[in-house]
């Protein structure tokens, strides 16, 4: 079952605080009458705005601009009513109040987004972009967000499904026609290139796709090293932040701190650890153990080392335990090195970059994380990329079914054994866009969304 959609519904768009203006919004058959009740005068039932008080019985509420829109001109479909308040906590929750105790329900989460999406103003990869857009944490995903809720990319979508519809029917005639075997573009030769073609769009869908939500969801970075070489700094001059606690006393971090780094087409969700010694402190060598764990999960490991002991005991022990990891070699404390010694390292560590975590001077290694997950295609590409767990799930499933039929018909399957995998394929990209979704599915998706969207 869905939701209910015959309703009217009520909801901040803004957050409830202490702020000049404050947004609500009406979306239903009964916006403008339920407005219209505590309005001064009523808002005639036509686009326009218009300044109103609003009054509680006798008593005034506030004065209000009221921006209307009637069906189905209006992001929901419906008659809105959107109003424009003085923004206080107790003002915006008074007049939300009124509206409800003269029939509006509270709307769910994201419910004017779904109804936008029932009355067919926006299809799903819009509503998903408009979630993506609100809660964009770096400019790749601003700009995924902006692209796919403007619908620039619906094309794709739609192209695939056609491509895919096309040799379902070609096969169709084979099938309903057995006496017409040279139709057109239905040679197996023929249907075997045309289903290649499309496998690549998918395949780049969905690398684009997995390489732009790793990009943004964040890479699992682990900041590992000896004690006392600046791991705990290196972290606070990256989120430029005091968040680690920094002492030059070994063995000051015991815990794990984490910290988040958004740089224009990536993000690091880092992780400082305790520095790696021999040691017989038992909480120490707890912290120890979970730097190691932490080293071997993590997608990107920052290892930092001062010059002194860089090549000593415990960093080959490190050294070693990163030898099938992605990592990059940080020497700190750079401002104590003069270029003699710089050039030294560099000799034996051509990778190795210099940072100066006292000094905030980190710009090297800004720009080999940037280079090393150089996202500036995917911020310049104009091509359709979507970033759900949900879209990439059934990417990877359509994808599944597209390779099944190609090899189904390379193996000269009967070809209504290969049609029931594409019809499946054009199924699910049909479930992209939201045509063939259940309403359950449907209640998920908008209930991550915020309220008042
Ligand atoms: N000169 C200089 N000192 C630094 C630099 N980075 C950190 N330090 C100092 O080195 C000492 C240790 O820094 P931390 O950041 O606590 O080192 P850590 O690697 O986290 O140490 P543990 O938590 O003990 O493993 C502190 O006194 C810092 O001020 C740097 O770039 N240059
Ligand atoms: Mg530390």
């Amino acid at each position: 079952m869905g939701i209910n959609v015959i309703d009217t519904i009520v909801a901040p768009a803004t957050n409830i605080s202490t702020q000049a203006i404050a947004l609500i919004r009406i979306s239903g058959d009964d916006a403008f009458k339920i407005f219209n009740q505590i309005a001064s005068k009523p808002v005639p039932h036509k686009g326009g705005i218009y300044l109103r008080k609003l009054y509680e019985q006798d008593q005034l509420v506030d004065e209000v601009v009221v921006n209307a829109y009637v069906a189905p001109r209006s992001f929901t479909g419906e008659n809105v009513i959107e109003i424009a308040c003085h923004g206080g906590v107790l003002n915006t929750n008074r007049i939300i109040k009124l509206i409800l105790n003269n029939g509006a329900r509270m709307a769910l989460k994201g419910e004017f987004s779904q109804r936008s999406f029932l009355n067919n103003k926006i299809n799903l990869i819009q509503a998903e972009g408009i979630n993506d857009l609100i809660h964009a944490t770096n400019d790749l995903a601003l700009k995924i967000g902006v692209d796919n809720m403007s619908g620039a990319h619906n094309k794709a979508i739609l192209d695939l499904k056609a491509r895919v519809m096309d040799i379902i029917s070609r096969i169709q005639v084979l099938i309903d026609y057995p006496e017409y075997d040279d139709v057109e573009g239905s040679s197996n030769q023929e249907l075997i290139d045309a289903l290649i073609n499309i496998n690549i769009l998918v395949n780049n869908l969905l690398t684009r796709s997995q390489m732009a939500s790793k990009s943004i969801e964040g890479i699992k970075t682990a900041i590992v090293g000896k004690t006392n070489v600046g791991k705990s700094s290196l972290l606070n001059a990256l989120i430029s932040e005091d968040k680690a606690i920094v002492t030059d006393v070994h063995g000051t971090t015991r815990d794990i701190v984490e910290g988040v780094i958004n740089l224009s087409g990536v993000t690091l969700n880092l992780i400082d650890t305790a520095g790696i010694r021999q040691t017989k402190d038992v909480v120490e060598l707890i912290g120890i153990k979970k730097s190691k764990d932490y080293l071997n999960q993590a997608e990107l490991v920052l290892f930092v080392v001062d010059y002194q002991q860089l090549n000593d005991l415990e960093n080959i022990e490190i050294f070693n335990l990163l030898k099938n990891k992605n990592y990059i070699l940080i020497v700190n404390k750079a401002d104590q090195l003069n270029d003699q010694q710089q050039n030294e390292i560099i000799q034996k560590h051509p990778d190795a970059i210099f940072t100066s975590a006292l000094k905030d001077d980190i710009n090297q290694l800004i720009n080999k994380i940037k280079e090393k997950y150089n996202n500036d295609e995917l911020l310049k590409s104009d091509e359709l990329i979507l970033i759900n767990i949900n879209q990439i799930n059934l990417i990877e499933q359509i994808k599944l079914k597209l390779e099944t039929a190609l090899n189904n018909i390379n193996n000269y399957l009967p070809v209504d054994i290969i049609n029931i995998d594409l019809y499946d394929a054009w199924g699910l990209l049909g479930e992209l866009t939201g045509e063939q979704i259940e309403d359950e599915i449907i209640d998920n998706i908008f209930r991550k969304y915020c309220l008042g969207k």
